[in-house]
């Protein structure tokens, strides 16, 4: 019956992220999925989260589903963290959230909502994204295109051309927007361009989507959500997939919330009653475990405290490993590939190591890039990033 069904050849990702584990070698370094690990090289256990679950393990009860729209306090809390305690939008009751199964499922959500109520909206993603995008918003239908992004030379933004090409499109046209820390190439708008860009959202009548994995990750919480802000308080129509996967460092709890900035608090529980009929159509409602020990940390300022500095603790961390490996680098790589270590931000740096590099680091060193160049800097630490350092320098010398 099933003999026609092809294999699927796997999410490159995830794929080289299990030739990694088979790899033998002793000195293996894993910098190619995006995980955030410690120094130690361990996937962290954050202190606040710990606490939390603690907390639930001493009163076991029962486990009636969720709503639809998911665990109340936790919805309210990611919306909290997403557009600011005190936004206006928030206050006014017109932000319809909801949780979802990871960053990945608000995009889905997201996605069949925006082709149910636009069915004629085309979407726009940076070239290059995160791979999986094109993916989630294709499988709902919708026509994907992109927008000059990357700017390989320089390792930095082609801002005037993707300004040019958002100008150009269709009204109801959905721009897919990274909040910070870029995956895959670490390069983010800075204020002065998102202050450009946001008003040609709104006279050119666009839908913005931003996707924020990685709060966090790159200024600080506040910071790294100053384009949502923004771009609410500029009336873009927005939609926002945040994913509590990589800043609470509890990927497969599956945590993330959708969230549609709306025009009144009428419309947000019109809009929230249609996404979670979508919620109802794909898996009927979300988990509770996962949504639990986020709000018990979010909701409770000691807790909270301690995760916010353990948060900071894991950015600066980054940020050293990203020094660190410019020094080692240092006199080995052109000037044009040494900047970027500093310059991009968050998890990911594209290194603008060629395919055969990336290759002979692999086969070589046991050290594992993405074959775009994509380097996951934090899984560098102070054992590893010498000899990562030298053995990029030996593949970029011969
Ligand atoms: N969006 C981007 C840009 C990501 O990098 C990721 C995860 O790596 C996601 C969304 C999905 O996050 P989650 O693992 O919470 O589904
Ligand atoms: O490294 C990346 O860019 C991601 C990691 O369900 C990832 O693709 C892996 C699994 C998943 C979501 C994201």
């Amino acid at each position: 019956m099933f003999e026609h069904v092809p294999a699927y050849p796997g999410d490159p990702i995830l794929s080289l992220n299990e030739d990694f584990q088979h790899d033998p070698r002793q000195n293996k370094v894993n910098l190619s999925i995006g995980i955030y690990f410690d120094d130690a090289g361990a996937l962290p256990v954050m202190g606040a989260v710990r606490e939390a679950e603690s907390a639930l393990l001493g009163s076991i009860g029962p486990r009636p589903y969720l709503p639809m729209t998911g665990h109340a306090p936790y919805r309210d809390a990611a919306q909290a963290l997403v557009f600011g305690a005190d936004s206006e939008a928030r206050a006014s009751g017109r932000i319809a959230t909801l949780q979802t199964i990871g960053g990945s499922g608000a995009l889905k959500v997201g996605a069949d909502f925006l082709k149910r109520y636009f069915p004629n909206s085309q979407l726009w993603l940076s070239d290059p994204s995160w791979e999986n995008h094109r993916v989630v918003f294709e499988s709902a239908g919708i026509t994907v295109h992109t927008y000059p992004y990357y700017d390989e030379h320089s390792g930095g933004l082609r801002f005037e051309q993707m300004l040019d090409r958002i100008k150009s499109l269709p009204p109801q046209s959905i721009v897919l927007l990274h909040a910070c820390c870029h995956n895959p190439t670490g390069v983010d708008l800075d204020d002065a361009q998102w202050a450009e860009l946001v008003p040609v959202l709104q006279q050119r009548k666009l839908i913005a989507f931003v996707d924020m994995a990685y709060q966090g990750f790159g200024a600080g919480l506040e910071e790294d959500a100053a384009c949502i802000r923004l771009l609410v308080s500029s009336g873009v129509p927005l939609i926002v997939a945040n994913s509590f996967s990589k800043n609470f460092s509890l990927y497969g709890e599956r945590c993330g919330a959708l969230s549609v900035v709306c025009e009144s608090a009428d419309e947000a529980k019109r809009v929230l009653g249609q996404l979670a009929s979508r919620v109802r159509a794909n898996y009927s409602n979300p988990p509770t475990h996962g949504a639990r020990l986020v709000a018990g940390v979010l909701n409770a300022p000691a807790l909270r405290a301690s995760w916010e500095q353990e948060l900071s603790t894991m950015r600066e961390r980054i940020l050293a490993m990203r020094k660190r490996i410019y020094d080692g680098l240092n006199g080995h790589v052109e000037e044009r590939l040494l900047t970027r270590y500093l310059a991009q931000r968050g998890m990911f740096t594209y290194t603008g190591l060629t395919e055969i590099q990336v290759e002979r680091l692999r086969e070589e060193h046991a050290v594992y890039l993405l074959r775009s160049g994509r380097m996951c800097v934090a899984g560098l630490n102070e054992r590893n990033v010498g000899y990562v350092a030298s053995a990029i320098a030996s593949v970029v010398k011969s």
